[in-house]
Formats: C-alpha cells, sequence, structure tokens
C-alpha cells in the first residue's frame, strides 16, 4: 500500500473502503495519477492557498458537509452513495419489478460502462476548462466559489471511478486511467463531448457554464439517478446534492453581472452598448450573444432528438427519464409518441416519432423548461432598472451540432436562412473575437481584497455559510 493514501481517514466514504482490498488496490494506482493530473490541469497556482471549503463527510442530509480551510491538494475527496432504499426495484422499461441490480448485469455491461465514462470525462473537463480563471477573479467570494466547483467536480470524478473500479474490472480501471489522460480541446485526445472542449476563457462564461451546463450534469445525473443499477442511481443521488450550489453559481454570477449593468445604464441614462461598455461594465447584446452560445452548445450534449441508444438504456432499465418514479404513466413507453422538430421546406415542423426513440428529446424539453424560468429570474433585473431589454433563449435549432438540426443555418428566432445569411450575420448572435477581447480586458487582474468587488459585477446577498461578504474566503500563501 502507498503512504499517501489513509483509507480511513484521509478518503471520507461510507463504501466500507478500510476493508474492501480490490477497491484499494485499484486506487492505490490511480490517486497518484490523480494527483498528478490535478497538480498539471487543476486550478493554475493554486495549491498554497487555503481556501474555505465546504467538504463532504457523509451522507447525513443534516450535517453532510463541512466548512474549513484546506490546501486544494488536500481537499479529501470522498467517496459517498446515498442510503440504499430496501426493496428497490427497476422502475422502467423490460425489466420493471425485477430487484434493482447491485452488481452490473452481464448483458448491459459495455452500454453501462459507457454512460459511467461519458459522465465521469465531464468532471476533469471543466475542471481544465476553468483552470486559469483564478487569476482574473473578481472577488474573494467568487474565487472561493470557483475552487469549491473545482474540487467538487474532482470529487464527482471520483464518485464515476469508484463505480468503475468496484464494479468493472481490468477494463473499468483501463478506463479510470484514460479519464486522467483525455483534454479538453485536445485535438488528439479530446473529451468525449463537444461542449466540454470548448475554451471557457473568462468569467461571463463561466457563469454561463455553470447555469447552463451544470444543468445539464442536474439533468442527467437526474436520469441516472432512477437507474436500475443501484450503485449508480445511490451515486448520482448524492452528487445532486452537491451540483445545487454549482447552478446556484451560476444563475446568481449571470444575474449579478446583469444587475450591474442595468444599475448603470439605468443611472447613466445610456443604451448604447459602446456607451455601456465605455462604463465598465458588459453591454445586455454582449450578454446575450454568450448567452446563445452556451445554450447551444449545451442543448448538443442531451444527445440525438432520435436516438436508438437513448430507447436502448431505457428499455433495459439504465437510465431513466427525468423524475421517471413521480410520472404517471406505464414505464414502458412501447405505445407512446413524442413531437420532435425538425426543419422540412424551409420551415420547422414537429414529427410524432416513438417516445422511446425520443429520449434524449423530452428530456432536453425538461431543461429548457428549466432554463427559461433562470433566464426570466435575470430579466427581472433589467425590469427592476425600468429598462426595455429583456434577455431570450434562442430556438432550440439555433446553432446546433447535434441531431436533426445540425447542418441548419436558424436564426435564434428559428427562422432557416441561407448559410451565407447566417455567416453576415452571425456576430450579432454569438460572440466573436472582440467581445471576448472587451470582456477579457474588463477582468484583466484580479480583486482580492475582502468585500471588494470587480467593477462589472454586483456583489451578492449574503456571504458563504453565513459568513460576511468581507470575510477571507481565500488565505494567499
Ligand atoms: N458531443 O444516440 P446519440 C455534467 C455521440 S454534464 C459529441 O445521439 P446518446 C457536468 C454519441 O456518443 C452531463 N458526441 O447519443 C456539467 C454517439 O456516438 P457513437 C454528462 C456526441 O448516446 C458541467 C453518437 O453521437 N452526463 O455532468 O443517446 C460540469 C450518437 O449518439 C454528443 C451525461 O452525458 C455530443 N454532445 O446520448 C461538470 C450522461 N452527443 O455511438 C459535469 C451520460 C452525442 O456514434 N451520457 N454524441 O460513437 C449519456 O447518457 C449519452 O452519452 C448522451 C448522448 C446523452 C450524452
Amino acid at each position: 500500500m502507498t503512504s499517501n493514501v489513509d483509507y480511513g481517514d484521509k478518503i471520507p466514504n461510507n463504501v466500507d473502503l478500510g476493508r474492501d482490498r480490490v477497491l484499494q488496490r485499484a486506487l492505490e494506482h490511480w490517486q497518484p495519477a490523480y494527483m498528478g493530473w490535478w497538480y498539471d490541469m487543476g486550478p493554475t497556482a493554486s495549491s498554497a492557498h487555503e481556501v474555505y471549503l465546504r467538504t463532504a463527510i457523509s451522507v447525513d442530509p443534516e450535517g453532510w458537509a463541512h466548512f474549513g480551510y484546506v490546501r486544494m491538494p488536500e481537499y479529501r475527496w470522498g467517496i459517498f452513495l446515498a442510503p440504499p432504499t430496501a426493496g428497490r426495484e427497476v422502475n422502467f422499461g423490460i425489466n420493471k419489478g425485477r430487484p434493482a441490480w447491485q452488481d452490473v448485469p452481464g448483458e448491459y455491461r459495455s452500454p453501462l460502462r459507457r454512460i459511467i465514462v461519458t459522465q465521469g470525462d465531464t468532471e476533469p473537463a471543466s475542471v481544465e476548462q476553468q483552470r486559469m480563471l483564478g487569476m482574473s477573479c473578481p472577488s474573494l467570494y467568487d474565487l472561493r466559489n470557483i475552487y469549491q466547483v473545482n474540487v467538487e467536480e474532482g470529487r464527482h470524478l471520483w464518485a464515476m471511478v469508484y463505480l468503475l473500479h468496484r464494479y468493472f474490472g481490468r477494463d473499468g480501471r483501463e478506463e479510470a486511467e484514460a479519464l486522467l489522460e483525455r483534454r479538453s480541446g485536445d485535438e488528439d485526445n479530446p473529451r468525449i463531448l463537444g461542449a466540454f472542449n470548448e475554451p471557457t476563457p473568462d468569467w461571463l462564461a463561466f457563469y454561463m457554464f455553470t447555469f447552463f451546463t451544470d444543468r445539464d450534469g442536474k439533468f442527467q445525473l437526474s436520469s441516472l439517478a432512477e437507474s436500475g443499477f443501484d450503485p449508480l442511481a445511490r451515486t448520482c443521488r448524492f452528487m445532486l446534492t452537491e451540483e445545487a450550489h454549482h447552478m446556484f453559481v451560476g444563475e446568481t454570477g449571470v444575474g449579478r453581472i446583469v444587475k450591474r449593468t442595468a444599475d448603470v445604464m439605468a443611472e447613466h441614462k445610456v443604451d448604447d452598448p459602446d456607451h455601456v461598455r465605455a462604463l465598465g461594465v458588459i453591454d445586455l447584446q454582449t450578454i446575450q450573444r454568450y448567452l446563445n452560445f452556451h445554450y447551444s452548445v449545451t442543448l448538443d450534449l442531451f444527445g440525438s432528438d432520435v436516438s436508438s441508444n437513448a430507447a436502448t438504456y431505457y428499455s433495459c432499465g439504465l437510465k431513466g427519464r427525468y423524475g421517471e418514479t413521480k410520472l404517471d404513466d406505464d414505464h414502458l413507453l412501447t405505445e407512446a409518441t413524442y413531437a420532435v422538430g425538425e426543419v422540412a421546406d424551409g420551415r420547422v415542423v414537429n414529427r410524432e416519432v416513438p417516445a422511446l426513440s425520443a429520449l434524449n428529446e423530452r428530456l432536453r424539453d425538461d431543461y429548457i423548461a428549466e432554463v427559461q424560468a433562470g433566464v426570466d429570474r435575470w430579466n427581472r433585473h433589467i425590469e427592476r432598472a425600468g429598462l426595455p431589454f429583456r434577455l431570450q433563449l434562442p430556438h432550440k435549432g439555433f446553432n446546433r451540432a447535434i441531431g436533426t438540426f445540425a447542418g441548419q443555418h436558424m436564426t435564434p428566432a428559428g427562422e432557416v436562412v441561407s448559410e451565407d445569411e447566417w455567416r453576415a450575420r452571425r456576430s450579432r448572435w454569438m460572440p466573436g473575437e472582440k467581445d471576448y477581447a472587451f470582456v477579457q480586458a474588463l477582468m484583466s487582474g484580479r480583486v482580492v481584497e475582502p468585500g471588494k468587488f470587480a467593477n462589472w459585477i454586483a456583489p451578492p446577498r449574503t456571504g458563504i455559510n453565513n459568513q460576511p461578504l468581507d470575510f477571507e474566503y481565500v488565505r494567499f500563501n
């Protein structure tokens, strides 16, 4: 056993790690590689900082986390599964009514491993995408929050690696290693899903990512929390506890930027984007373009609208619908249909397809309803400042690379146009080099005096864990 893994104390867990020799041996190899990855690809120049972080220490809903100063390389990445439900069954598909699997059913081994690897791959990817952002943070509060998100994405990687090590033998161990080898944006060995190879170059992009893309995480994890493979379901249920904070960071982060811009516009009575920029805040049009980009690449993460993979996952009982057990139907979907959009004769029409094949689309629609509510909350800041502008979700088919809308040239309003026209108008809809250059210039340097916030963002309403806003959330050493 290597000396840098102390199973009882250093790795908080409720999986009896202290007595599981097989798991210990697998972790012995993986943990040093994980630390190597963290030093290489984790937050830049952060190893000596003491950060006021929460650490998951149990699954007790009343007291699952501990807050305190930690150097991130010493963070106790733990392994937790939500408590088991006695007599739990497979709740959907052809195996409905059978006892939930406590081990991997041999016939579903390959698709299950693929789902777990795809989920696991996103976690280190997001840390890689965000690694430079600490250098331009708008406050100590925000710096602490990005580090919190980063260490928890690290723990979510551990959660998937636990499943691979514990249930998938040698090929699971190989997949766990490969999760540390792929790199976001790498030409030769990229991350699996598209959005996780896009750069997150600035804090507006980071907040958009945590609002839109982490929320895909919520919906995917919720579907996997319905899985008939019980260890996966229980792991995902616990991950969702942490995920809520990530989406909070995104929603309030964008909200605070919108509020600051709206307040400055109202105070100075300006609405021309150049004049707004001259006042050191991000114009609403640029915020809209970032929104269009992050929303559309995140919609792609749900997969093709019509997908035999999704049908297989559901039929076998591996991946359910959002809120599966609360839905009132036969949970088989052999007769049901679902409407998916497509382009015919230059316009969008709906086509009814077997509901089983449209499960990605259904999950995407559930997701869209939730993001719309968040955008409505952002708009209230603009409304309160008395401005007529409103942020809007673009059409589902805008800028899509996966599914029936891929290859179409659609405006945010949902109009199909020619490729030339789309290209000519692209810079009105999507952030371009000039937008990124402006936003990054605004965010050059970091704000680290306790209680101070960069000019382009409003302070939050409250601090973390009831601490004041001028709390020293990060101590630099
Ligand atoms: N990019 O039938 P299709 C999170 C591939 S986020 C590239 O449409 P399927 C987090 C697909 O692999 C949540 N390729 O798709 C957030 C397939 O390839 P093959 C992550 C894509 O399989 C923030 C082909 O296209 N979790 O946790 O039904 C920070 C046709 O596949 C993409 C999960 O995704 C894409 N966007 O659905 C940190 C859950 N989409 O077979 C973390 C697990 C599809 O031709 N994953 N392809 O080689 C799944 O359930 C499914 O893999 C997907 C895709 C829903 C993603």
